[in-house]
């Protein structure tokens, strides 16, 4: 596809094929892999371990997914200290990666419409879900944990990658239990750093689980906080938002018609359907040491569209404020459509919104934050449940339009200023993390670290950014190829 034509003139500055040829098997396994900046230094000071997780493994037996959130987990460590960097990276040993690997074909079928070969008669009835662990990778205690949001967390082994095996954190979890992949690190609301998390059990009257860890010193990983709160309809709650006296949902008004998942016929998440014209819900949950612990959860209407990830969430006074990433509709990949052909213009763009939900009043008003496509935010970690004056989050190269993500982006989210760094023409961005400066007291002193896929190189870069001036700090070429992910997490040495 690098055919010009006047209409790809007018359109944006990327070649499909640069972004699709990501879309690959990840072939090697590295340890501990020597890396030296192409450009640029790496910065003496910054200390400690980027871990991605993201899908590693498209294809099996000739057969490719039908989505690459159907991917195998497949977790990298950027590990930095004075001034060096080394890199290693393991797939997660899963029970579904295992079996292929040894069958050399797909045995199971994916959430999103993956199929086992052979047709739908193949598929019906079979409803096992294949526990990829492909979503997020964050440290609890002695533990990496690899999370997939439908089913339990698998441990890993934070040096060497080696996975131990899947995890019910200490007997907390039933086994099976769905355990989001949206962790929240709350850096200290209620005395000590804690994780903050949530399990849904849905249905035609859904349970949400909220989970709050000790997420520091010997008692990392011990339960503190544990409820479970019921709402109507089926509920779709991929990430979520805490304040200190509040755990924030955004439940998208959907339809959850599981037959033609049953039938063989579709993935699970095929079934979603969002309502047309319907809004959804804020679900809002008082945290157990909060100054609402005890009372009910409120429900307040949501704008119009759809949300996975939000940014942040903070109160004011009566109000909680809460960013978040709205698309016009639940951007679902068909039975007949290509992930790979997407027509970017025909799909919804995530725009940044931010709504104001009155507690007193219930009123909700909402209001366009940048009219940039975006994706994969957050503000500094010192930051998270309070207000923040800026966002990092990766946006595409157009100011306007639908495109993928290609340019990492600083936001003022008072002034709406920006400060934009980009990789295009042939580089595509993932989630950016921001890692703050050891001993920083400005927001965004520090550094914002992101992969890039090098379209040129058809292999993976790592740069580094100033987070407050968003120049280039350096840029490693990394001795592998990985596909466009899903989250990460930074943990300081
Ligand atoms: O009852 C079940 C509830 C549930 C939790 C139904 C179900 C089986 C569909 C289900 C499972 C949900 C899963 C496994 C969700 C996984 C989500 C995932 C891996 C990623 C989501 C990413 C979202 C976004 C917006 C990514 C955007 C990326 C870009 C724009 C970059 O190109
Ligand atoms: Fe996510």
């Amino acid at each position: 596809m690098t055919v010009a034509s006047p209409a790809a003139a007018a359109s944006p500055a990327y070649d499909r094929a640069d972004w699709a040829s990501s879309f690959r098997n990840v072939s090697v396994e590295l340890s501990d892999e020597p890396l030296t900046a192409a450009r640029g230094a790496i910065p003496a000071e910054l200390s400690g371990t980027l871990y991605r997780n993201g899908p590693g493994r498209l294809e099996r037996g000739g057969h490719w997914v039908h989505h690459p959130f159907d991917g195998d987990g497949m977790v990298t460590a950027l590990r930095f200290s004075e001034g060096g960097a080394r890199l290693s990276n393991r797939f997660v040993r899963t029970e579904g990666w295992l079996a292929e690997e040894k069958a050399g074909t797909v045995l199971y079928r994916g959430v999103f419409g993956t199929p086992k070969p052979g047709g739908p008669l193949a598929n019906a009835f079979d409803l096992r879900l294949k526990n990829i662990a492909n979503t997020h990778v964050v440290r609890l205690g002695d533990q990496l944990l690899a999370l997939w949001e439908a089913s339990s967390p698998h441990a890993l082994d934070p040096v060497s990658l080696e996975t131990r095996g899947l995890t019910l954190l200490d007997g907390v979890l039933k086994p099976g239990e769905a355990f989001s992949a949206h962790p929240r690190f709350d850096p200290g609301h209620h005395g000590a750093p804690r994780m903050v998390t949530f399990g849904v059990k849905a249905g035609p009257r859904s349970t949400v689980r909220l989970m709050e860890f000790a997420a520091d010193g010997p008692e990392a990983g011990t339960l503190l906080a544990d409820s479970s709160h019921s709402f109507g309809g089926f509920a779709f709650l991929h990430d979520f938002a805490i304040t200190p006296n509040w755990a924030v949902f955004l439940q998208n008004a959907i339809d959850f018609n599981p037959l033609p998942y049953v039938l063989g016929r579709k993935g699970a998440a095929q079934c979603l359907k969002s309502r047309a014209g319907a809004r959804g819900q804020f679900w809002l949950i008082p945290r157990q040491d909060g100054a609402f612990a005890g009372q009910e959860p409120r429900v307040l209407e949501a704008p119009e569209g759809f949300v996975f990830h939000h940014l942040n969430a903070w109160e004011d006074g009566d109000a909680v404020v809460v960013d978040s990433i709205f698309y016009a509709d639940f951007p679902s990949i068909g039975p007949d459509q290509d992930y790979k052909e997407v027509d970017f213009d025909r799909i919804p763009e995530g725009l940044l919104e931010r709504c104001r939900l009155d507690l007193a009043s219930g009123a909700v008003t909402a209001t366009r934050l940048s009219e940039r496509t975006c994706e994969f935010a957050m503000v500094a970690p010192a930051r998270v449940g309070l207000e923040s004056r800026y966002g990092w989050m990766a946006v595409a190269e157009r100011e306007r339009g639908n495109d993928p993500l290609q340019a990492l982006m600083k936001l003022d989210l008072g002034s709406g200023e920006s400060r934009v760094w980009s990789a295009a023409p042939r580089g595509f961005v993932s989630e950016p993390i921001m890692v703050p400066r050891p001993g920083a007291t400005a927001e965004d002193d520090g550094w914002v670290l992101g992969l890039v896929w090098n379209g040129a190189r058809s292999a993976s870069d790592l740069v580094v950014l100033d987070a407050a001036s968003m120049d280039e700090v350096a840029v490693l070429e990394l001795p592998l190829a990985i596909p466009h992910g899903l989250h990460g997490s930074w943990v300081a040495a």
